[in-house]
């Protein structure tokens, strides 16, 4: 995880033929935005806009790995992913961060969406509780994640499971979507553009790799070698394939397995069961995806198009098959399963 500290880079402590030099150079312009001096929520709450609180545990806990095996989570309240935050642009988010006072380790949280750097939050100590404000200035999808012990053990914190999302939806709400068609008039082939409401049914998914020893530890080793003992999606691995309900209703037999590993299959796992996503034709669905992982994600749905992807609330594509996230990259596809 590569972080780069905002405030190593303020002008203020910079000598101004730098900054020339930089000018010279042909363009690096360096821009501080309100929300970075922003951190008082007294100030804040009295602000005139809305105040989301946002409350998050971090606690290690042990969660099930494929094969039948557990491994050693970090969390955000005891699940993985952490819960999702979801905001309109322009609301102030009040954090606070409280670790158990018999947990192992403390434990920070770096929101993307804030524009401040980690390093103003620092950690959080067992028994502790610590809190920032922001206001959410940009829309678009983005990460939050554990920052370790003043940066320390970061990576072993965000691979064990300490990430989630934040959703800033824009101000003036989401667009609607438009897919393009063509139909045959009079002989004629022609461009017969369809519209969707920009009400969609909606999902997240948060990629990351688990690097694990045998005894589910974290291993850094392995993880600066990029070899990762499993991708999860949500926090899971084959977390979207059928189950033992699906058997039933596809092949009329529980134990008739239709996919090539269904890892996740009896009702005994409750919420670690594998959850299909249903979605109906014809129908506006928007995914919040975000990469929480280093390794890069390329997003493709097999027999679809992705109809509109968005970053930062600027549409960066209409109908491409495959969009690359990279580390610590978030979008929002739209698109229509037809
Ligand atoms: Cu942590």
């Amino acid at each position: 995880q590569t972080q780069v500290g905002a405030q190593s880079l303020g002008v203020s402590k910079m000598n101004a033929d730098v900054i020339e030099q930089i000018h010279q150079m042909g363009g690096l312009q360096l821009v501080m935005p309100e929300a970075f001096a922003v951190t008082d929520c007294g100030a804040l709450s009295d602000s005139g806009r809305k105040v989301v609180e946002f409350n998050l545990t971090g606690e290690s806990v042990t969660l099930p790995i494929m094969g039948g095996k557990t491994y050693h989570a970090m969390t955000f309240s005891g699940q993985v992913p952490g819960p999702t935050l979801r905001v309109t642009q322009g609301d102030v988010v009040k954090m606070t961060l409280s670790i158990p006072a018999d947990e192992v380790t403390g434990h920070g949280n770096d929101m993307h969406a804030s524009q401040m750097s980690a390093d103003n939050f620092e950690s959080v100590n067992p028994g502790q509780t610590s809190q920032y404000c922001y206001i959410a200035q940009s829309a678009g999808t983005f990460k939050y994640h554990c920052s370790g012990v003043h940066l320390i053990g970061m990576d072993q914190h965000v691979l064990s499971g300490m990430y989630g999302i934040a959703i800033v939806d824009p101000i003036d709400g989401y667009n609607k979507l438009m897919v393009e068609k063509t139909s045959v008039n009079n002989g004629k082939v022609s461009l017969d553009r369809k519209f969707y409401d920009a009400d969609a049914l909606e999902f997240t998914l948060q990629y990351n790799q688990l690097y694990l020893t045998p005894e589910g530890n974290y291993d850094a080793g392995a993880m600066f070698q990029h070899h990762n003992t499993a991708t999860v999606v949500n926090g899971m691995q084959f977390g979207y394939v059928p189950n033992m309900v699906h058997n039933l209703l596809v092949k009329g037999d529980a134990n008739k397995n239709i996919f090539v590993a269904q890892p996740w299959n009896g009702l005994e796992n409750k919420q670690y069961q594998s959850q299909l996503l249903f979605v109906e034709n014809d129908q506006h669905v928007r995914l919040f995806v975000e990469n929480q992982g280093n390794e890069p994600v390329f997003f493709h749905i097999v027999g679809e198009i992705l109809d509109r992807v968005t970053q930062g609330n600027r549409v960066q594509s209409a109908a491409t098959e495959t969009w690359l996230l990279g580390g610590s990259q978030g979008m929002i596809v739209d698109l229509v399963f037809d």
